[in-house]
């Protein structure tokens, strides 16, 4: 069941999709309080061995309880653990103990999610304007619970299926060339690839929907001799427009209004890091949908999908605060040799310049003719941005799904592309960051999404990425990202490509089971990755597992995510197959019972665990998604003594949008003495 309570006027953030009848009072077991400057608390008792998920991508645990959260992410927003909040606004929890609910607060800005930090057993929500939309959610177990939150924001987004490939990026393939040899030496080291990513090198002069032709000479042609070679090309796209006065794009939004403005009506300027730019005014339907057309013009040149950046602005300063600070740091009085108390304002005054407070506030949307402070608009902007790109996607290309990542979004985003987490580092407890983030991204309905595997900033060690491909087989989204100072970390250029290149391939054997699961996540409002705690909500130990994770419907993982180790301890909510994966025909398996184990895992290895009664589907691996055979699977199975098993396939042509037919969908049993038969005859399996 859903209910929803209203305080004050809410600002319209458009991310739910079912129009809920308001109650009255308020939420059971909420404490409601407003304060003195028009603020509101609504608390709740925190009880003993009750967990909380959800909020997004945020840093620190799977479970949330004893931290302050705040829906606030601004530029320079690492994954640092003192963090309190990440690029993803998503504010909604779900609790599990003696009762399981969920709530959602529908605000765009100014909630803080005091989480049992200030008092271990109260968790505090507090606006600072007291206007929300409260929604509280009720089922019989998280994943009903899930599923409330789910009906009530929409249906999550599908890409086509080549982005379930393996997708190699890095800041700095700076020309066709660069990227050509990216496909030659992936193919050399015989590594699958479905996706090469351009990142901002491609553009001319870092404009958006330009194309440098000195590097990329004839990119259409370029463009179509990657697909030949079975790979797709993702474009970036920034939100800011760097201001030019020849710039077709810049001048019709200009003459149009579409741009952000100032407090007196001007384009607003930010200074972004690839130059000044002005701000398509998101908000403004028309200014969004015309933003979205032109992403025609990249279509034109062979791009197949989109990487939605910036979109939390990522602004510096505005020329308004950079004046302010030359002036100071011009002064005469100012000597030259600073006294402390110099140093420390002008430390200050630096550091305020990004202060986001300050530049927000000077920045305004249009929203139905009205000035609206994106002080409220900051966190929308991204959903609106995917919005009207998806929005043109649907008019250009109606019956294809369109590949596209955002990295800000508030709630809502989640029905109109994927999501990748932002600027990571390559360090070990990033790998486990990873881990825990797909947890609530998944509660989020953010199905198609990932962590740039290896990590983005830093420097990336062989055995770092080995660990974290290994979890990244799992990750909808599975692509290998890194800045343009870091050491290269594409996986040839380590020692043991060999390693790698049968890890990726494991991805491709797992596509059956990978693409079925995902899409029945999508189409049933549930979740692709699980807590333990999701599907064993009595067993304490499950809900005190924070480093496994249940994928769909058949399987627990157990990623090391730690150096120099060959084993870990693994905790079995219930008996279990071990699957210990090196390659499709490369593996061993073994019985065990419920409790915990150190478990061996080496460099190269993958645990599996099959629950009982369920089978797990797999198929040799290809060179690319488009190349793989799923009509002849190999089907892993535990069965109880004397049962049989189920298993429930979806495939279809992974490129159309009519996702719900019939006759994508299969049975495949197994009976008690293990005799494999599927509901089709194009199925032929085989037991492993
Ligand atoms: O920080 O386009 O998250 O993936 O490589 C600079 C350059 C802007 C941030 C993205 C990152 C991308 C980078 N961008």
């Amino acid at each position: 069941m859903i209910f929803r309570y209203r305080y004050g006027t809410p600002f319209p953030t458009e991310a739910v999709v079912l129009e809920v009848p308001l109650e009255t009072g308020n939420p059971p077991g909420f404490q409601v309080q407003r304060t003195a400057e028009g603020g509101l608390s609504l608390s709740a008792r925190l009880h003993a061995g009750e967990v909380l998920c959800g909020l997004g991508e945020n840093v620190r645990g799977i479970n949330r309880r004893g931290w302050i959260f705040e829906n606030n992410p601004m530029l320079g927003n690492a994954h640092a653990e003192s963090r309190p909040s990440r690029f993803t606004v998503q504010n909604a929890l779900i609790a599990v103990g003696k009762n399981c609910y969920g709530f959602f607060v529908d605000a765009p800005a100014g909630i803080t999610f005091d989480l049992g930090c200030t008092d271990p057993e109260v968790m505090c929500i507090c606006s600072e304007d007291g206007n929300l939309d409260f929604y509280l959610f009720t089922g019989d177990t998280p994943v009903e619970v899930v599923r409330e939150l789910r009906r009530l924001i929409g249906r999550s987004y599908v890409p086509p299926k080549w982005a379930f490939g393996y997708g190699q990026n890095r800041w700095r393939y700076h020309s066709a060339e660069d990227v050509r040899t990216v496909a030659d030496r992936m193919k050399e080291a015989g590594i699958p690839l479905d996706a090469i990513y351009l990142d901002i090198d491609y553009m001319k002069d870092y404009q958006d929907f330009t194309v440098d032709e000195d590097r990329f000479p004839d990119m259409p042609a370029f463009a179509k001799e990657m697909r030949e070679r079975g790979i797709h090309l993702v474009a970036i796209v920034d939100s800011g427009m760097i201001i030019k006065e020849d710039d077709p794009v810049c001048r019709e939004g200009i003459e149009k209004g579409y741009f952000c403005k100032d407090e007196t009506g001007k384009e607003f300027i930010g200074a972004a890091w690839t130059g000044n730019v002005y701000l398509p005014d998101m908000l403004n339907p028309e200014a969004r949908n015309w933003f979205g057309r032109q992403y025609q013009k990249l279509m034109d040149q062979g791009i197949d999908g989109f990487w939605n950046d910036t979109n939390d602005l990522s602004l510096f300063y505005s020329p308004e605060q950079r004046k302010k600070i030359m002036t100071v740091f011009g002064s005469p009085t100012l000597s030259m040799q600073l006294d402390g108390d110099d140093y420390f304002h002008l430390l200050d005054l630096c550091r305020k310049m990004q202060s986001a407070d300050r530049l927000y506030k000077d920045i305004y949307h249009n929203v139905n003719g009205k000035k609206v402070s994106h002080r409220l608009g900051h966190n929308l902007y991204g959903l609106h941005m995917m919005r009207g790109v998806a929005r043109a996607m649907q008019e250009l290309v109606p019956e294809r799904r369109v590949m596209q990542l955002a990295k800000i979004s508030y709630y809502g985003t989640h029905r109109y592309g994927g999501t990748w987490t932002g600027d990571n580092s390559s360090w070990w407890s990033h790998l486990l960051l990873n881990i825990h983030q797909m947890v609530s991204l998944n509660v989020a309905g953010s199905l198609y999404s990932g962590g740039n595997i290896g990590g983005f900033n830093e420097n990336c060690t062989h055995d770092l990425l080995q660990r974290w491909l290994e979890f990244g087989v799992f990750m909808p989204l599975m692509r290998n990202h890194s800045t343009k100072t870091s050491r290269r970390q594409e996986p040839y250029e380590f020692r043991h490509s060999a390693l790698y290149a049968r890890t990726i391939a494991l991805r491709y054997s797992l596509i059956p089971y990978i693409y079925s699961e995902f899409m029945k996540a999508v189409l049933e409002d549930g979740m692709y990755f699980r807590p333990l705690v999701f599907d064993y909500p009595e067993d304490e130990k499950a809900a005190e597992t924070e480093d496994q994770l249940m994928v769909g419907s058949s399987i627990m993982i157990a990623p090391v995510y730690q150096p120099n180790t060959n084993s870990r301890n693994v905790y079995l909510p219930e008996p279990m197959k071990l699957l210990r994966l090196r390659a499709f025909d490369d593996y061993d398996m073994e019985d065990l019972p419920q409790g915990d184990r150190r478990i061996s895992c080496a460099l190269g290895e993958i645990l599996v665990f099959l629950k009982q009664n369920c089978l797990l589907p797999m198929c040799p691996p290809a060179a690319n998604i488009a190349s793989l055979d799923e009509r002849h699977l190999k089907v892993f199975a535990n069965l109880r003594r004397g049962e049989g098993a189920e298993y429930c396939l979806y495939q279809d042509d992974g490129e159309t949008k009519e996702l719900n037919r019939p006759e994508h969908f299969h049975r495949l049993y197994c009976d008690a003495y293990g005799w494999l038969s599927a509901d089709t005859e194009e199925l032929t399996l085989e037991k492993a």
